[in-house]
């Protein structure tokens, strides 16, 4: 079977969960980095030694020799493409580097502009404290949202104008995280209703918009 490593309150870890449960695949989760399964041990340094989650296991993947892969887009793109959900990601390349740009700007630009407000907010993390730093990454993230905004007003529905993508499953991750966490938010009207649309779909409540930050 499948195995997913990581704590469920990562948004990386969430972005594979998510994709699992919309790709119906029946999967082991196994949290590392939560409780007693650290990611310093030997045996999760194994598996990835970067000590990071999430990682995958495919045990059935290359020819039956198995697959250890870890990066959370990657992991999402492999199982896409393993289940030949052409929907999610497509084949046409046009059409699949649009989705994959959005979620390589999650991954950079969006992830650099959150880190401190979250970390310091929502983490509440001793190193990440200092108000006007706090302000400063508020406001590039309010910034950087509004591209999202902009794009949103331009499809209506989701992310690109080919449907439900991955990058709606990484967005509607950063969106949640975006609206969960006490900053003073940007009007994005567009965004908001992303939020709600997305919601419609059961494997965003369950690991999206599940009270978690
Ligand atoms: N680029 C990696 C980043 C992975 C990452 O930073 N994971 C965080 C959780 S979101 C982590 O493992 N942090 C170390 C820890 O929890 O101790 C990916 O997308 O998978």
């Amino acid at each position: 079977m499948l195995e997913v490593l990581g704590r469920p309150n990562s948004i990386n870890v969430r972005k594979v969960l998510w994709t699992c449960a919309e790709l119906g695949l029946e999967i082991r989760h196994v949290p590392w980095g939560a409780g007693d399964l650290s990611l310093a041990s030997a045996e999760f340094r194994a598996l990835n030694p970067m000590g990071l989650v999430p990682v995958l296991r495919d045990p059935a993947a290359n020819g039956g020799r198995g697959l250890v892969l870890r990066e959370s887009n990657t992991i999402c793109r492999y199982l896409t493409a393993r289940e030949r959900r052409h929907d999610l990601l497509p084949a046409d390349a046009a059409a699949r580097a649009e989705v994959e740009q959005w979620m390589d700007w999650m991954a950079t630009e969006l992830n650099n502009a959150w880190r401190y407000a979250f970390m310091g907010l929502v983490r509440r993390s001793p190193a990440h404290q200092d108000a006007a730093a706090v302000a400063a990454s508020a406001a590039e993230w309010n910034r950087q949202m509004g591209f999202l905004e902009q794009a949103l007003q331009g499809t209506g529905a989701y992310a690109t104008p080919h449907g439900f993508t991955l990058a709606d499953i990484v967005l509607g991750l950063a969106t949640h995280r975006w609206v969960m966490t006490p900053i003073e938010h940007a009007e994005l009207p567009a965004v908001r209703a992303y939020y709600e649309h997305l919601s419609q779909r059961p494997a965003f409540l369950a690991h999206g918009r599940n009270g978690i930050p």
